[in-house]
């Protein structure tokens, strides 16, 4: 672990570049959210709850005005996509894959891109010439739901380095490093070599720091890949996976672990680190969709 590397990535570093990518995604497809009785019900509720909190805690005017200078902070940190994604993501990944007969998929976070470089079912994502860390090959076959092979199916991988850091949203790292769009060959295959990830802690010096800090939380995820995983006439499964016997597979800040989600890699044949085998199981598209 390369401390000085991980202390340069601040946390407005990484929140403005996950604020620019999420308004990126936002131009292109925000569908439209204009139902005034959706947003009545739903904002109602809301503040609704919070007034109850406030007379069953009997908040103070300088607890108030702690949580008005924290939500500014936020706002300034531009960390609002990270508290979003670690804090409610995955209530919401729950209710919209509820229906799902296919592998089980878990919240995106807020350090994917679009577009990376696009290999072949044999894939070496692009890395350092001295990439720190354990080889790992990651490999599966995409089926749909009934077993039929997914031909040609698109595997997007992307993950932290051994320091924990994600390119793009962190300095010093080659554009696409860890990342790719892999196409899987005629089975549906695909065989990636990477480098281990390391687990992932929230930046100590931002807003969702402090309030970790100020709450006595721990501020790590455990280590893992995320995979947007497509074939078309299917429904778009995006995952993490985890590896079994990290510490933080157990209490993830970010509530994101499955059962179905934990690796279990074995050594390597050729001795160059670790291989593990996941398969992934789409839905047909829903109609309409
Ligand atoms: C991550 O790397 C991540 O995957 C999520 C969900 C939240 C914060 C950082
Ligand atoms: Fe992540």
């Amino acid at each position: 672990m390369t401390t000085a590397r991980v202390e340069k990535a601040t946390a407005a570093g990484s929140g403005n570049a996950a604020t620019a990518t999420f308004r990126e995604k936002q131009r292109s497809d925000a569908s439209a959210v204009a139902d005034t009785k959706r947003v009545d019900t739903l904002v109602t509720e809301l503040l609704t709850a919070a007034h109850d909190i406030i007379r069953r805690h009997q908040l103070t005017y300088a607890e108030y005005d702690a949580l008005k200078a924290w939500l500014i902070q936020v706002g300034e940190d531009a960390e609002w996509p990270l508290f979003l994604d670690v804090w409610l993501e995955h209530v919401v990944e729950e209710v919209a894959t509820a229906d799902r007969e296919g592998s089980k998929g878990t919240i995106e976070g807020p350090y994917y891109a679009p577009g990376a470089p696009e290999l072949p079912a044999d894939a070496t994502l692009p890395m350092r010439d001295d990439e720190p860390g354990t080889p790992l090959l990651f490999q599966g076959q995409v089926t749909a739901v009934g077993g039929a092979v997914l031909a040609g199916a698109t595997v997007e991988i992307w993950h932290a380095d051994d320091d924990g850091l994600y390119s793009r949203f962190a300095p010093d790292l080659p554009e696409w490093n860890l990342r790719a769009s892999v196409t899987a060959d005629d089975e549906g295959s695909f065989r990636i070599n990477t480098m281990q990830p390391a687990p992932y802690q929230i930046p100590t010096d931002g807003s969702c720091g402090k309030l970790i800090a100020a709450a006595g939380w721990h501020a790590w995820r455990p280590a893992h890949l995320h995979l947007k995983v497509s074939a078309s006439g299917h429904q778009l499964i995006t995952a993490q996976l985890y590896f079994r016997g990290d510490e933080h597979v157990a209490d993830d800040i970010a509530s994101a672990v499955k059962p179905e989600l934990i690796l279990d890699p074995v050594p390597a044949a050729d001795g160059m680190g670790d291989v593990v085998t996941h398969d992934f199981v789409l839905d047909p598209a829903t109609q309409g969709a």
